[in-house]
């Protein structure tokens, strides 16, 4: 995992977790304080067989997410226009907050890696840069 966030709009999460063993542990993210938005929608990624899969490729105008590894691990891929920083993502009670505008790009996806996303707004294709070349204008207007 990471300590330092260089790019902008983005910061680390620790979640708070209860270690049960050897009866498993218990992680929570609350809205407001863990989670610094209101949660409107959920997803996740699962089923990450093809070891040449790339996902992302886009950045958002608005929304806000925070994404986690719940299993497995991948590399997650950050550019805020300016600073690019690679995270390898294998820490399930580590998150990464994403507001607006980075690029991000998810790669080598361990088969059992499972994404778990938390988003401050409903899915609107509207809010995606899905070119590369409209974002960067956009960061630099
Ligand atoms: C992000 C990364 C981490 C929906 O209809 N509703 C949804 O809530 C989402 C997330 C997607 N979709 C549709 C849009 C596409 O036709 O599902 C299809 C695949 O979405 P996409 O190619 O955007 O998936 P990823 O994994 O590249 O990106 C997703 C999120 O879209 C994005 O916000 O930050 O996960």
């Amino acid at each position: 995992m990471i300590n330092k966030i260089k790019v902008k709009n983005a910061k680390i999460i620790k979640l708070q977790f209860f270690n049960d063993f050897p009866d498993g542990n218990l992680v929570i993210g609350e809205e407001k304080k863990s989670v610094p938005f209101a949660i409107k929608r959920f997803y996740f990624i699962n089923n990450l067989f093809n070891k040449k899969a790339i996902r992302g490729l886009h950045a958002h105008k608005k929304l806000k997410q925070i994404i986690l590894c719940v299993n497995g691990s991948f590399e997650l891929h950050l550019d805020d226009g300016r600073t690019k920083q690679k995270i390898i993502m294998n820490d399930p009670y580590t998150g990464i907050y994403l507001g607006s505008k980075v690029w991000r790009v998810m790669k080598k996806f361990s088969s059992d890696c499972v994404i778990l996303v938390v988003a401050s707004d409903y899915y609107k294709e509207s809010d995606y840069f899905r070119d590369y070349q409209k974002f960067l204008k956009s960061v630099n207007e």
